[in-house]
């Protein structure tokens, strides 16, 4: 039945087939979350990133409205350079883009879709959608936070973007029984800074310890992701003050220009990495690196 929808890259299908790690790769991040042409330049060093450390990455879209877990180079570039002008898809979307045989990049919640059909079972991005500021008036929740209740794949991130408001992600991912662990940390990191004034659930030290928790979970049925909070590494931490007043300018910027939707998150995303400069992307793209490593080693603790 998939297979009428799905493509499985055939290195990506043997690694899974073999009990290999394979780890997953949104395309959102690509034509959304960057710009041109360093959205490109990293998709393919992060897929480098995973091969380095023994494991097969994944990036997954949807390509003339056919499901692909796994992209070539050619496709990775043409997502990148058509940027927001391919369709951003997240659960809700995925069927009329396959019928209507069009280009999509995947969110999150989108990703660990198409990953969970092709049985990969680790995922590594950036930041995960959440719990917008103010959602108490526009009701903006990320549909990735209850992908994330329903869908079996652990997501290896830096946290959330403080576009949103953390302490309510929180208390959603809480009540939607989605563990946050903290990968060497007992702090939620909040993307560009390592920490914040939240908490995270479980504070594990290793890949291994964190395969442990996953097998657990799963073979008890348990379903639904997990999220795994990784700091950005120390170097490319930025100063707080600077983020969070590019970050106010841009939600500012939002609510006058009555930004809303899944419009919502590009905008921001964009204004702030224009507001900073070429630092915030220079961060980005490193904790990105940073996940992606992590991802395959806890993908290649998974496999054993
Ligand atoms: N946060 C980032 N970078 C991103 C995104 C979020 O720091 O690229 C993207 C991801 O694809 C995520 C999506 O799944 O934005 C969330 O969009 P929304 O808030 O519309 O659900
Ligand atoms: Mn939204």
């Amino acid at each position: 039945m998939l297979e009428k929808y799905l493509d499985i890259q055939p290195e990506v299908a043997e690694a899974l087939a073999n009990n290999q790690p394979v780890v997953a790769l949104e395309s959102t991040i690509i034509s959304h979350g960057m710009p041109y042409p360093r959205n490109v330049e990293t998709a393919l060093l992060v897929e480098q990133a995973i091969r380095e450390q023994g494991a097969i990455p994944a990036t997954i879209a949807i390509i003339e409205g056919r499901l692909k877990v796994g992209l070539d180079e050619a496709q990775i570039r043409h997502l990148g350079q058509a940027g927001q002008a391919v369709a951003k898809v997240s659960r809700r979307d995925i069927p009329f883009i396959v019928a209507a045989r069009k280009d999509g990049a995947t969110t999150v919640a989108a990703t660990m879709i198409l990953a969970a059909m092709a049985g990969i079972k680790v995922f590594a991005t950036g930041g995960i959608g959440g719990v917008h500021r103010g959602a108490q008036e526009t009701f903006d929740i990320s549909a990735d936070l209850q992908e994330l209740a329903n869908t079996d794949v652990a997501v290896v991130c830096a946290g959330a973007k403080s576009i949103l408001d953390l302490g309510l992600t929180r208390e959603y991912l809480e009540t939607q029984g989605v563990p946050v662990v903290g990968y060497q940390t007992d702090s939620l990191p909040a993307f560009y800074t390592r920490e914040s004034e939240h908490s995270i659930d479980y504070r594990l030290e290793t890949p291994e310890a964190i395969a442990e928790a996953l097998k657990a979970k799963w073979a008890m049925d348990l379903k639904g992701g997990v999220v795994v909070a990784n700091p950005i590494p120390e170097e490319y931490a930025m100063a707080p003050q600077v983020i969070t007043d590019a970050i106010e300018t841009a939600l500012k910027e939002a609510e006058k220009q009555g930004i809303a939707g899944k419009a919502s998150t590009p905008f921001l995303l964009a204004r702030v990495c224009e507001l900073t400069g070429g630092n915030s992307l220079d961060s980005n793209i490193q904790l990105v690196l940073n996940n992606a490593r992590l991802g395959a080693r806890i993908a290649a603790a998974y496999c054993r």
